[in-house]
Parts: C-alpha cells; sequence; structure tokens
C-alpha cells in the first residue's frame, strides 16, 4: 500500500502526472456543476455517458498546450488556463441561475445587458457552494506550494504532448458523433444551448458559439442602410392593400394565438377509431364565426417552431440554415406584433411550458418587445406534470389562466402548446383514442396526442366562454409545421387510405390549420391559398392596425389581391395552379406532374420562381445584415431589450402592480381559475 502510494506520489511529481491530476480535478468539478449547477435535461444512458465524456476532450486539448513548455513556465501556464475555463464555468453557473441559460458572445460583447441585468443581483444569487469550481485550483496551488509535488523542469519528449493533443482530437471527434447520433441536426438546427453543453460540453460551446457570432457579425458589419433600397422598392412594387370589408372588425380585442404544436390540417374532421380525433377543432372550424382556411401552408425551415413564430409575429421568412431566432434574436431589431402592439396600447405575452431557452425565445422575446414572457419556470411543477418537451397542454392551459386574468386588457397573448410533438408519447391514463395501425412508430401515437390537444383546447374555450373572455377576443390558431414528416410516405398513404403518397402529395400535405374566431365575426371556410407569412398583415387588418409602413412579405389572406402564391423555404411553391417540388412541377389540381411546359406556362412558371427566390433572399438579407436597424417606421418606436426582463420575481411584481388596471380579475373581482374545468387526472391526485 505504501509503495503504491509511493508511486502515484513520485508519478504526480513528473509533469505528465501533474498535467493528469488537473485534468481529473478539473473533469469532477466540472461534472459537480453539471449536476447541481445546471438543468441540462440528462435522459438515458447515452446522454448521461455523454455528459460524463464531453470535459475531457476540450479540457485535454487545452491543458496539453501547456506541457509543450518547458520548466515552470509549463505549470504556470497550466494553472492560467485553468483559471481562465474555471472563471467562464463559474461565470455561466450565475448566468444560468439567473436566466437558465448560457452566456453568449452576443450577450457579452452585446448592449451589455448582462452587466445590467446580472451586476445590480450579483450578490444575491451567489452561493457558497459556486466557489466550489475554484478547489480544484486552490488544491493544485497548495500541493506546489508547500511541495508536496515538485514542479518537474524536464522537458517532455515532444512525441508526448503530441500523442496527447492528437487524443483530445480523437476523443472529441467520438464525442461529436455520438451526440450527432443521438440527436440529429445538433449543430445545424441549434435548438438550445443546453443541448450543445449537455452533449458537447461548455468549452466546445464557447467555441460553437463564438464561431457563429463571429460569421453572423461579419455579414452584419458589411451591411448598410443602402442595402434597405432594395427591400424597400420590391415592398412599394408588391404592396397588397387589405380588405377593407374586415379592417378594425375585432379593433380593441384580446387577442389569443394558439399555437398548435405539430398540428396539420388533414387532421381536421379525420375520423379515427369510430370518432372525430379532434372534434373540438373541429366545431371551431365549421363554426359561422371563424374564418377557416383550407390552403394555408406552413413555410418552415430547420427553425420549425421558430421559423412559425418569427413568420407569424413578424412577416419575414426563416433562414434557409439554423433558426433565426437562435441567430440573431439576440442582437437584431425587428418590429414584431408584440412591440407594435404595445404601442397601441396592448399587454403582450407568451406562455409555453419548456424552458425559456429554448429557440433561444428568452432573448428573442425581448428583441419582439413581449412584455411577459411565462416560461416552464412560472408553473408549478411535479413529475408527472411534464412529457416530452415541457408540460402537458391541460395542465399548461389550466394554469396559465392565473397570468392571463392578470393581464391588463386589451391583451395580446400567445400560448404554445407541445404534447402533440414527435415522438407522440403519452401517457396511458391520457389516452383516450387507439393508435392507428400503419406499423409506423413515429406515425401511430400522433392520433392519441393530437386529440389530447383537441381537448386541452375544448377545455380553454370553455373557460373563455364562461369568464366571458369570449366576446371580448379573437382567438387565431394555427399549426406551426407538420406532425408526421416526408420520411413517412408509406404510412401516410396507409393512413389516408391512399394507394401512394409521392412528393406532390407530400407537398399538399404542408397545409395546416389557420383558424380566427371571433364573436359576430363573418366567417366560413375560405379557399386563399396563402401561409404563415401572411398571418401579421391579415391580423393587423383585422385589428384595424394599419401596417403598410412596415417590412412585411405577406399580405391580407382576406385581400382579393393577394397573390396566392406560397413560397416554401426551400424554394418550392404551391399556386392553385402550380406546385413545384425540386426541378419538378405539378398541376396543383390533378396532380399530374407537367412533363412538357407551354411557353406560355414556362414563362408564368419563371415568374413565379423569380418572385418565390426575390423576397427569400430578400428576407435573408434583411435578417442577415440585421437591416431594420436602418429602418424607422412611422408611428414606430424602437424596442429596448433593456427594459425587459423576464425573471419570475420581476414578472410577478409588475402583475401585482396590475390589479387597478382593466384585467378580467379586476372585472370579476375574484381568481376565475376555478372556473376551469379539465378532466386531467393529474390534477386530480
Ligand atoms: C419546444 C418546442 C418545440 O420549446 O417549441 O420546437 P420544434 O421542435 O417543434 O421546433
Ligand atoms: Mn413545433
Amino acid at each position: 500500500m505504501k509503495n503504491f502510494f509511493k508511486k502515484i506520489r513520485s508519478f504526480f511529481n513528473t509533469k505528465l502526472g501533474f498535467f493528469v491530476l488537473a485534468i481529473v480535478l478539473f473533469w469532477i468539478k466540472t461534472v459537480y456543476a453539471y449536476y447541481t449547477k445546471f438543468n441540462l435535461g440528462v435522459k438515458g444512458s447515452m446522454q448521461t455517458f455523454l455528459l460524463l465524456l464531453n470535459p475531457l476532450p476540450t479540457t485535454i486539448f487545452l491543458f496539453s498546450i501547456a506541457i509543450y513548455m518547458k520548466g515552470r513556465k509549463s505549470y504556470i501556464y497550466l494553472l492560467i488556463i485553468d483559471v481562465i475555463s474555471s472563471i467562464w464555468l463559474f461565470s455561466n453557473i450565475l448566468y444560468y441561475r439567473e436566466f437558465s441559460d448560457f452566456l453568449t458572445m452576443t450577450l457579452i460583447k452585446g448592449s451589455g445587458s448582462v452587466g445590467n441585468n446580472l451586476g445590480k443581483s450579483i450578490a444575491g444569487i451567489i452561493v457558497p457552494t459556486d466557489f466550489l469550481v475554484f478547489l480544484d485550483l486552490v488544491i493544485l496551488i497548495l500541493l506546489l506550494s508547500i511541495k508536496l509535488i515538485k514542479v518537474d523542469v524536464r522537458k517532455l519528449n515532444w512525441k508526448i504532448p503530441t500523442i496527447i493533443t492528437c487524443l483530445s482530437f480523437l476523443l472529441f471527434g467520438a464525442n461529436l458523433s455520438l451526440a450527432q447520433a443521438d440527436r440529429s441536426g445538433l449543430l445545424t438546427r441549434t435548438f438550445d444551448n443546453n443541448y450543445i453543453v449537455k452533449y458537447l460540453g461548455l468549452n466546445s460551446y464557447v467555441v460553437y458559439d463564438g464561431v457563429k457570432t463571429a460569421k453572423t457579425q461579419a455579414v452584419k458589419a458589411s451591411a448598410n442602410s443602402s442595402d434597405l433600397k432594395s427591400v424597400k422598392k420590391y415592398m412599394n412594387a408588391n404592396y397588397v392593400s387589405p380588405n377593407v370589408e374586415y379592417s378594425g372588425v375585432a379593433k380593441g380585442k384580446n387577442v389569443f394565438i394558439i399555437h398548435l404544436e405539430s398540428f396539420q390540417q388533414f387532421l381536421i374532421d379525420f375520423k379515427w377509431d369510430n370518432q372525430e380525433v379532434t372534434p373540438n377543432l373541429n366545431k371551431i372550424y365549421h363554426e359561422q364565426n371563424t374564418l377557416s382556411f383550407d390552403n394555408f401552408f406552413n413555410q418552415v425551415g430547420q427553425g420549425k417552431t421558430a421559423d412559425a413564430e418569427l413568420m407569424l409575429e413578424n412577416s419575414l421568412f426563416g433562414l434557409s440554415e439554423g433558426s433565426a431566432m437562435v441567430t440573431s434574436g439576440t442582437s437584431n431589431t425587428f418590429q414584431a406584433a408584440p412591440a407594435i402592439l404595445n404601442q397601441k396600447g396592448y399587454t403582450s405575452a407568451s406562455f409555453h411550458g419548456d424552458v425559456p431557452s429554448f429557440w433561444n425565445r428568452d432573448n428573442t422575446y425581448k428583441s419582439w418587445g413581449y412584455d411577459y414572457f411565462f416560461s416552464s419556470e412560472y408553473y408549478k411543477k411535479k413529475k408527472d406534470y411534464d412529457i416530452g418537451y415541457g408540460m402537458k397542454d391541460k395542465i399548461f392551459l389550466k394554469d396559465s389562466t392565473k397570468y392571463i386574468e392578470q393581464l391588463p386588457q386589451p391583451f395580446y397573448a400567445k400560448l404554445i402548446t407541445v404534447t402533440n410533438h414527435y415522438p407522440y408519447l403519452l401517457d396511458k391514463q391520457n389516452q383516450t383514442i387507439s393508435k392507428t395501425n400503419t406499423g409506423d412508430d413515429t406515425v401511430d401515437g400522433y392520433v392519441q396526442t393530437a386529440k389530447y390537444l383537441d381537448q386541452s383546447i375544448g377545455e380553454f374555450m370553455d373557460w373563455l366562454q364562461k369568464t366571458g373572455l369570449d366576446k371580448k377576443s379573437v382567438v387565431v390558431f394555427y399549426g406551426d409545421h407538420y406532425g408526421i414528416s416526408g420520411n413517412h410516405k408509406k404510412a401516410v398513404a396507409k393512413l389516408l387510405n391512399k394507394d401512394k403518397f409521392n412528393d406532390f402529395d407530400n407537398t399538399q400535405f404542408q397545409r395546416v390549420p389557420f383558424m380566427i374566431h371571433m364573436d359576430g365575426l363573418k366567417g366560413g371556410i375560405n379557399h386563399t391559398y396563402g401561409g404563415e407569412i401572411d398571418v401579421l398583415p391579415t391580423l393587423m387588418n383585422l385589428l384595424g392596425i394599419k401596417d403598410k409602413q412596415y417590412i412585411q412579405f405577406g399580405s391580407d389572406l382576406l385581400s382579393k389581391n393577394h397573390s396566392q402564391i406560397v413560397t416554401f423555404r426551400n424554394g418550392d411553391f404551391v399556386t392553385p395552379e402550380y406546385t413545384k417540388v425540386g426541378s419538378s412541377y405539378y398541376d396543383t389540381k390533378t396532380g399530374k406532374i407537367l412533363k412538357k411546359l407551354t411557353s406560355s406556362q414556362k414563362e408564368e412558371l419563371d415568374n413565379i420562381s423569380n418572385h418565390v427566390t426575390t423576397e427569400l433572399s430578400l428576407s435573408d438579407k434583411i435578417i442577415t445584415g440585421d437591416l431594420l436597424r436602418f429602418y424607422n417606421p412611422e408611428g414606430f418606436t424602437k424596442v429596448n431589450k433593456k427594459d425587459y426582463s423576464y425573471k419570475k420575481s420581476v414578472a410577478l411584481k409588475k402583475l401585482k402592480e396590475t390589479k387597478d388596471k382593466n384585467t378580467l380579475l379586476k372585472e370579476t373581482g375574484e381568481s376565475t381559475t376555478d372556473k376551469y374545468s379539465t378532466d386531467a387526472p393529474e390534477l386530480e391526485k
């Protein structure tokens, strides 16, 4: 035994030994921080394995730089690298406690809003155990200074550090490929900084974020106000005046935007297991006072939900790669719906039962001018309240009412559901319809979660009625994107009782519901072709808000002059006559491929293609060049992100101050949450 310790000690007395000790200590404290300071949502053995593995490659790489050096220098450099990495870890712990997200270069360099928000409260949020992330340094320095470990001044054979550096690359490669296999699109789609840290670690995250920021910054730096000219020219040439018959019919009403996760149009009136899958939404769809669109398409790219949110509230397209909310949400200037409505006297709030960092909502919503962001942190948590990405819809919608009733009216409230999300998991007690029988596991649970979502909507609408809010509100429903992707053609054919399902059919399958429901609204099923990009101009017209001065790529769906060209992010399109998929053109009505084009058809298709690519590239230019920072629409005051905080204590305080304002709570004199009836089994216990 004694011999063993002697051996270990003499190993630590070598440069290599000290290096190994430093890595082991750094690894232990990082894992400690992962488990106790962050909420990374690690699920399953692979993610646990990757979490344990991911501090190693980068730590080995960084520390190995020091062992190329000679003598004492090598130890000093190693400690300096250790200090810097530890400070990075420490800063993230503090930032995370406040914002449930990691620091980004944009935040550090940018508006100073980190300092602004964090500075004041740093003393208040620090806890003694945070300093444990410096413990390894203290140990190392102590061991050296009391000479329990001696400095080894010999130079290492160059082969050893080289092998170690190579090993770090190998390890990183293995880490990355396992991570990509567990979560495809990890680096390209960038859902959430939490994911990058969970899979690749804090050091890789800093590089990843740095590269991303540098890239975005470079494009932004080279853009200038004259780039706006082509955009404005296009806007003037393509402006469609809205339908005056509908102008202002919803003036002054509250607005509910109900985000139906992964909900496709085909579900409307769809029957399975001898029952309607979505009876509540079907009812709303067919009601006299609902304007329903049956040729409304989702137009999202990789940003999925984030792209849908961006289009709906800005009438700008998502980017061809990644998510604009992530790359540009923090730093860009926007003229978004929440801000526009704020300035017309509305209170704006977004509700979502997932962590605030997902899709960078916590930062983007500030740029969009949201007064409130009620993320999962605002809701009561219990083990069985969550499934998949966040809270179960029934519980989420019910628990949102306590905040809704405190919002000064008129308000603009966006409720983002999430249970009907791939892979369509639902616990037994909530299943009220059997799975479909296509044999495709990804597809067959879809009707179960869709039905659950539908029931939650039924319960919510019931509450609106009981509280009288339905008379004072316009309720907008939309499906954000497909639930069943083009990779499941066989199963979809079976589901729809068709003998084939090809690329053309899949394009038509991108229809999602869009419904505007309001007491007294002249409704009906409208067959106009359009998509998510058109929602904002349509809504603005109903609310009686002029938006000609804004840069928006969509147009009022109710206008006779609405173009009916539905642009997809990849350059494909659908119009009432034509559908383009890749390099093929189809007749939209018959689904027949157009092999021989007449010269007039060719000309028409060229014009449409031209329109599609022009609007996509102009929209991209606006986002990547941050062009709206040069634009001052008449009557709009620029949003100052520093004015916003989604910290729970701040929001709750702000809500308390609304008690004398025109809230539902003030009207009724007592909370309306008891009026909410739900059959959520989790709440009965
Ligand atoms: C998570 C949710 C899912 O917060 O919005 O996003 P998606 O995967 O649908 O893009
Ligand atoms: Mn989604």
